[in-house]
């Protein structure tokens, strides 16, 4: 059976592709459908936006659709930048598209003052697999740790360097790609999808 993946970031795909392996699955991109539309992600919630972008391309591909809507929420912001988290830092380089870094530097600046105690973040990634037929499968997946004063490592994606682990005294970006994928918001997310899915596609 085949599944296409709705997302358009190059490091969800990286990491899912690993994390999706276990299960005999042909994995397509949405490279492998161009004409399929660019959906707007306007949801208040990671569910309702990863609903929309799963439901858009399962009805355009005629396939069951993937799709992941993550972000990172930080306790001292209320919760921000939340589902604004791929465009947080986009004023800072406009009208040139901005980087992750626009994003993680942007943060390190508002929390300047901010002390280590209160610096407790957390990632939220909400996975929907949506079938042509109009059922669908939700799970989540949640990673706690602090914002870190400053950048380290070059792994991951995202917020990953500013994203510090206690339990390892690194960043997510430092830890590496098969430490990520076991202890990520989308690795515990997928993981619960992988046996529905499994189920569900091989029967
Ligand atoms: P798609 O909608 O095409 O999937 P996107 O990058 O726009 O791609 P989101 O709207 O879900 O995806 O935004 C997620 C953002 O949250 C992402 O761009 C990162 O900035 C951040 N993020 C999510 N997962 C992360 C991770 O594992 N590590 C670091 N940052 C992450």
């Amino acid at each position: 059976p085949a599944v296409v993946i709705a997302t358009r970031n190059a490091g969800k795909i990286r990491e899912l592709r690993v994390l999706l392996a276990e299960i005999n699955l042909s994995l397509l991109t949405l490279a492998d459908f161009p004409e399929c539309p660019e959906v707007v992600e306007d949801g208040d919630t990671f569910l309702a936006n990863a609903a929309k972008k799963a439901q858009a391309i399962a009805a355009c591909t005629g396939l069951p659709a993937l799709a992941d809507d993550s972000g990172l929420e930080v306790a001292a912001l209320g919760g921000r930048p939340g589902v604004f988290s791929a465009r947080y830092g986009a004023d800072r380089t406009a009208p040139q598209p901005h980087t992750d870094a626009d994003n993680y530097v942007k943060l390190l600046e508002e929390m300047a003052d901010i002390p280590w105690e209160q610096r407790r973040a957390r990632f939220v990634c909400c996975i929907v697999v949506a079938f042509p037929g109009g059922r669908q499968v939700i799970t989540e997946g949640v990673c706690q740790g602090f914002i870190d004063f400053e950048p380290k490592g070059a792994g991951g994606f995202g917020y990953d360097p500013v994203f510090w682990l206690p339990q390892y005294n690194r960043t997510m970006a430092e830890v590496g790609l098969e430490v990520k994928n076991q202890i990520s918001h989308r690795a515990q997310a997928l993981k619960e999808m992988q046996a529905i899915l499994a189920d569900l596609l091989h029967r």
